[in-house]
């Protein structure tokens, strides 16, 4: 094995311990080496990413895609960076490298498409759309080609406020976190995003209505799930930073979960100051096995003034509701 590539692998390590810095030390030995390195680029911006170092990662990122242009995972990264900053724009730019790289995945058309969608590109939309049926015609394109039909045409073109806000999803393991994200986020499902360091962002674009009495706003979720991390005496006080809301969770099973989520809440407040927050009792599907009920979880919330929901990662139950309201506390904070 050449040194070069040693020290990336001595980087890697650290990533997966959450020794971010000294990550992006071994990254830079390794750099020193081997100019040419674009997987110690595309790792070192990781880091940085999670370190809330947007902007060196983005500089990474854009090493790497100039190093190799077929580069696909470099292109993914760099349009979520983007995107936490909200330069549209140039995440689309992204998008379409990665669709001209991978011209027959049907998933990067549906993403590309669903971005237009959302930022109101009805006619690119469409194009996308178009795309994903040509490769399979049973593709999720079909309903979302006619959701952006129906804006064409006829429907003038309101105003809208676009926002990003980066939440992160707390609690326990095993309650339901990634549950919750994926049932959640169906249509756009990035998970692959910073998979190295054991979190996970995955974004979600939601429209609130307003009905002319205001433009409407366009929500850009950047869901952080806490992977791998037991409890609330492990978290890297990076997933927290910048965080503009989060919902907290437990299992309504094991009454521990419940005990431990106002040591959650303290833990987030420590780093983030006092955000919305949104506290979820998941699984209300195990009725049967429920170890504490309604009123338990309402003294809980009460405490912190927070609202609370019961909600199903498997019925879906409440899980749309929870992730609209914590939607609706963050834009409180932008009137
Ligand atoms: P975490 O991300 O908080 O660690 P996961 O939790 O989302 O990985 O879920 C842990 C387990 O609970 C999973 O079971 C998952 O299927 C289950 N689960 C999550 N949400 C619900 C729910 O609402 N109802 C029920 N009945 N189960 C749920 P496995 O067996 O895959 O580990
Ligand atoms: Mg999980």
């Amino acid at each position: 094995m050449e040194e070069y590539e040693a020290l990336y692998n001595k980087g890697l390590e650290m990533l997966k311990l959450k020794k971010y810095d000294d990550a992006i030390l071994y990254f830079n030995k390794a750099l020193e080496l081997n100019k040419r390195y674009k997987e110690a680029y595309e790792k070192k911006g990781d880091a940085l990413l999670t370190l809330g170092r947007t902007d060196e990662a983005l500089n990474c990122f854009t090493v790497a895609t100039n190093l190799d242009p077929d580069y696909v995972e470099a292109w993914e990264k760099k349009e979520a960076a983007h995107l936490l900053r909200g330069d549209y724009d140039d995440a689309i730019k992204c998008l379409d490298n990665i669709t001209r790289i991978k011209p027959d995945d049907e998933r990067a058309w549906l993403d590309k498409g669903s971005l237009m969608l959302n930022l109101h590109r009805f006619r690119s939309a469409v194009e996308c759309f178009d795309k994903a049926i040509g490769i399979n015609p049973n593709s999720e394109g079909v309903v979302k080609k006619e959701e952006a039909l129906k804006h064409i045409g006829g429907v003038t073109k309101r105003e809208v406020t676009r926002l990003i806000k980066k939440i992160c999803i707390l609690g326990d393991g095993a309650v339901g976190k990634t549950s919750l994200i994926r049932r959640y986020v169906h249509d756009v499902f990035d998970d692959k995003y910073l998979s190295t360091i054991g979190a996970k962002i995955t974004k979600k674009v939601i429209t609130l209505k307003y009905h002319g009495a205001k433009p409407d706003v366009v929500l850009t979720f950047m869901i952080w799930d806490i992977a791998g991390q037991k409890d609330y005496n492990n978290v890297h006080p990076t997933y927290y930073q910048g965080a503009e809301g989060a919902l907290v969770v437990c299992d309504i099973t094991r009454k521990e979960t419940l005990e431990s989520m106002s040591q959650w809440v303290e833990s987030l407040y420590a780093v983030a100051n006092k955000v919305p927050i949104v506290f979820l009792a998941n699984k209300s599907d195990l009725k049967m096995q429920a170890a504490f009920n309604e009123n338990d979880m309402k003294n809980t919330a009460a405490r912190f003034k927070i609202p609370s929901f019961f909600t199903s990662a498997k019925t879906g139950q409440n899980v749309e509701e929870a992730f609209s309201t914590i939607g609706r506390e963050l834009l409180k904070g932008e009137e």
